[in-house]
């Protein structure tokens, strides 16, 4: 039997775009576009259409597995298995402390809603330190955003003059909303102008009207190159700089010095072309900017991430159709959570009502707890209504900001205890997590728990790495396959599919119209699995660390109403702040038993909305949510419950933007005087990342038509390039005397594999590149390199510890077949 038309997304990259499928004996056997997703609207490129390949995955894990001594693994029950996890981890956080449990991941490119209830077990042991795949790409980004303006960005390319990619190829990697489509009327419109930076003639950059081919790992010469430009041919915007932002003058005056005539020869493009590209930025009526893995994993990542932002800043280029803007958020993944502030602070009746409101819900929380529990739901109803109506405005926003930073930790920052390394929002440079369990330290990580993640195959060095699994004394893997880093870890839980569960992406990154998707089960968990709430949730229940008269009294509230909850629910948290970190585990255990049969995991959800409209309720309203205060909330909740193709949350007016800015003046501040420092330091720095013994740049991880991080493990999907060719040019290949299917070894400082080669025009002599994502064991054999046995997690930025994946020193020996 085939099941109609049923709504879901993509879960290969972060558009996310809408699908819709039809099911056949637990198979995805039809997949189109969704023409309803209010954002793809239909768009889908080609690598869903056989999504079915993770779904149906022979090999998919359908029991929790436990590590014998000899490595091999024995199946256990999941009484078992979640028993002796839970008594293990209390162990490690009595003995050594709960700050040495270290949780990792939580999702990748669709699935975050796992890792949001998995917060809630991060404090349930104490921990401190946590990370995932952002901390190896966009931490430096994220620090230097959060400098200038406190928030993320994101470009309007629909609407854009001028559209700059920096080291993003976004033909095969997408990111923008319909993204072919866009970069196509981009190319094709003789006003609008495309802008790229690669070293290589990306799919992209045989689009652009100016492709400025550096050299690999020369950014730094040439986006300052493209900055002084604008200064020193005065194409600045001078009004807006005066009006919007502090500290320009410092800006400026680095930048008067630069000499860009030799910075362009340090990068290997003609100054003029540099040049051109800078007038045509100040030219236009809007830019916009993108940059993403060419420069964020390779050198001066945290510099270059402060100079493209700049070319946008000093042309003005902010909180205009076509320009940046900072955006709205469900819930911030790595960002602040931000209430847009009045204009002139609360007024005062309203502050002597907060005041009166927090005190009453600290003092109440309790006696109010009791009352929803014993007394007659027509009488507890009726208060509840009351007090909501008295009280929200003024005690909903302080509670939800206490559970947002909580949960989303955008101020932990700090440095790691045994290496000292920079802490960005609460995640720990992926570079520097070996490190703090390799050694005799004793603040040393002892227990990782790791969720929808393969480090021990995607972080560089992955033998160091998985040296450091065996190290730890308790080590839990939550996986729908027996990944590389399974294969390290004492316990295996098998999760279901993101097709089985209730699933969403929090990668709301858009602006002015930012849209949420909740994807519905398509069908029941394969036999033996389970989502990742439910075994969170039975986790934490184990340790014992939520009072269960609290659970039980706050349940009795949602079967008043949910009015009753909510104000249960905020005077909880006003009254013992510590449960904020616990919020995902009592929403799901309370409002989660009342909701409809098999939406659990939506009590969470129905958290994020009404944080969502409590921080942004003007651009909800724009949406058209138009009930007020706890009400609007709840209306967004019941969007996100029943749309199935999605939700437009938030629309903003493309002034907004500077209501989202995090400094209280509201001004962008443009002098980061470490980076000011670096970018002196540079001019004294001629690149060159080669030597004799390693004379080619690899350029470790390109994203290709068919790959899709590792995702999905069965190398079938792929019905091109099935083995990942190294890619090279025509001259290198003559100079070696290989062609196209020629195996050959490749070999780094860390180490060698061997791989089928591919000569192609689109790469300049000197450079090489692998794609991402293969190198995976499967059905007893690896398919492609394992990118991250040729990488080191020592070559790396100096502030945030970014791997330089895309300059990796190497060479290539020829082999006899
Ligand atoms: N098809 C596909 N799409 C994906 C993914 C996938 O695995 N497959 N992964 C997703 C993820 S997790 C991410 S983070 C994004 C990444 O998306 P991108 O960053 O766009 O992808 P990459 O191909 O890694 O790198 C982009 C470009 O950087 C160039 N580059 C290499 N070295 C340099 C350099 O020194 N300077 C400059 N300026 N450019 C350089 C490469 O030639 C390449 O064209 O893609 C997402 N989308
Ligand atoms: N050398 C080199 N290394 C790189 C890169 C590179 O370009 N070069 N790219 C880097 C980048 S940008 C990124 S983002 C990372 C990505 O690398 P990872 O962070 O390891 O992320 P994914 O590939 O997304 O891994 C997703 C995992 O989730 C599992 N999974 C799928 N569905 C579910 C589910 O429902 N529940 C659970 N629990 N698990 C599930 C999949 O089996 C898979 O193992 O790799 C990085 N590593
Ligand atoms: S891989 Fe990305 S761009 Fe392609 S359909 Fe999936 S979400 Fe959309
Ligand atoms: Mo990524």
């Amino acid at each position: 039997m085939t099941s109609d038309w049923a709504r879901t997304a993509c879960i290969l990259c972060e558009s996310n775009c809408g699908l819709e499928v039809q099911v056949a004996d637990r198979q995805l056997v039809k997949i189109r576009g969704d023409k309803d997703h209010p954002a793809s609207a239909g768009y889908t490129c080609e690598k869903p259409l056989r999504l079915d390949k993770y779904q149906s995955d022979p090999h998919r894990l359908d029991t929790p597995l436990r590590r014998r001594p000899d490595g091999s693994y024995e199946e256990i029950s999941w009484d078992t298995a979640l028993d002796e996890i839970a008594a293990r981890l209390a162990a490690v956080r009595d003995t050594y402390g709960g700050d040495k449990f270290f949780y990792y991941g939580g999702g990748g490119q669709g699935n975050h809603l796992g890792g949001a209830y998995g917060r809630a077990l991060f404090h349930a042991v104490g921990g401190e330190y946590m990370s995932n795949a952002l901390a190896q790409e966009k931490i430096g980004e994220g620090w230097v955003d959060r400098q200038l303006y406190g928030n993320h960005t994101s470009g309007d390319f629909e609407k854009t003059e001028v559209a700059v990619f920096i080291g993003k190829n976004p033909w095969q990697s997408h990111g923008l909303v319909r993204t072919r489509p866009v970069l196509k009327e981009l190319a094709r419109d003789p006003n609008r102008a495309l802008i790229v930076i690669d070293p290589r003639v990306s799919e992209t950059a045989a689009l652009a009207d100016i492709h400025l081919q550096t050299k690999p790992g020369t950014d730094a010469w040439c986006v300052s190159a493209l900055a002084a430009t604008l200064v020193q041919e005065d194409l600045t915007a001078k009004a807006w700089l005066a009006e919007h932002t502090v500290g320009i003058d410092e800006v400026l005056d680095a930048l008067r010095g630069i000499d860009i005539a030799d910075y362009a020869r340090r990068c290997g493009v003609p100054a003029d072309l540099i040049r051109t590209a800078a007038r045509r930025i100040a030219a236009a009526d809007s830019a916009a900017t993108y940059e993403d893995l060419g420069i964020q994993q390779a050198p001066n990542s945290t510099l270059v991430s402060y100079l493209n932002k700049m070319l946008w800043i000093l042309t003005g280029n902010f909180a205009k159709p076509g320009g940046m803007h900072i955006h709205s958020w469900v819930f911030p993944i790595a960002g602040r959570w931000h209430p847009v502030p009045r204009a002139d602070g609360p007024p005062r009746a309203l502050r002597v009502r907060r005041a009166i409101g927090r005190t009453a819900m600290r003092r109440g929380a309790r006696p109010l707890r009791r009352t929803f529990a014993k007394a007659p739901r027509a009488v507890t109803g009726l208060i509840a209504e009351a007090a909501l109506q008295a009280f929200f405005e003024a005690v909903a926003v302080p509670s939800a900001r206490r559970v947002a930073d909580k949960l989303g930790r955008p101020d932990s920052n700090g440095t790691t205890p045994v290496t000292g390394t920079n802490i960005v929002a609460g995640l720990v440079p992926c570079n520097a997590i070996a490190d703090e369990i390799l050694t005799d330290h004793p603040d040393r990580l002892r227990a990782m728990w790791i969720d929808a993640s393969n480090p021990a195959h995607s972080l560089a060095d992955s033998e160091r790495f998985r040296e450091a699994m065996r190290k730890l004394d308790l080590s839990v893997v939550v996986e729908v396959g027996m990944t590389e880093t399974a294969r390290c870890a004492d316990y295996v839980l098998p999760a279901a599919s993101q097709f089985e569960k209730y699933e969403a992406s929090l990668f709301t990154l858009h602006f002015p119209h930012n849209t949420f998707q909740v994807r519905a089960p398509l069908m029941d968990p394969l036999p033996g699995t389970r989502p990742e709430p439910e075994i969170y949730a039975d986790v934490i229940d184990r340790l014992g660390v939520v009072d269960r008269t609290l659970i039980a009294d706050l349940t009795a509230a949602a079967r008043v109403s949910r009015k009753a909850f909510g104000l249960a629910f905020f005077a909880a948290i006003e009254n013992d702040p510590e449960l904020a970190g616990l919020v995902p585990y009592i929403l799901y255990r309370t409002l989660g038993e009342t909701l409809p049969l098999g939406e659990k995991p939506m009590a969470l959800i129905w958290g994020m909305a009404h944080l969502c409209a409590i921080a942004q309720p003007d651009a909800v309203a724009k949406a058209g949510f138009t009930a007020r205060g706890f009400d609007l909330g709840e209306q967004l909740f019941e969007a996100f419950r029943t749309e199935r193709s999605g939700v437009l949350f938030a629309d903003d007016e493309y002034d907004d933007a500077w209501n989202y800015l995090q400094h209280p003046d509201r001004k962008i501040h443009a002098a980061i005087p470490v980076l000011l420092a670096e970018l002196a330091a540079i001019n004294d720095i001629e690149p060159n990342y080669t030597s004799a013994e390693f004379p080619f740049i690899l350029s470790a991880g390109e994203r290709r038509s068919f790959t899709a991080n590792v995702i999905i493990r069965n190398p079938d999907w792929r019905r091109r390039d099935q083995q990942g060719a190294l890619r090279l040019c025509p001259a290198d290949a003559t100079a070696l005397g290989i062609a196209t299917g020629d195996v050959v070894r490749i070999v780094t400082e860390t180490g060698s594999a061997r791989t089928a080669v591919e000569v192609n025009e689109i790469m300049q002599p000197g450079h090489i590149s692998l794609p991402n994502g293969m190198g995976l064991a499967y059905d007893g054999s690896t398919v492609g390199v394992p990118l991250n046995t040729l990488t080191s997690n020592t070559r790396r930025d100096k502030f945030f510890a970014s791997p330089w994946h895309k300059t990796v020193p190497a060479r290539i020996e020829r082999v006899e077949s």
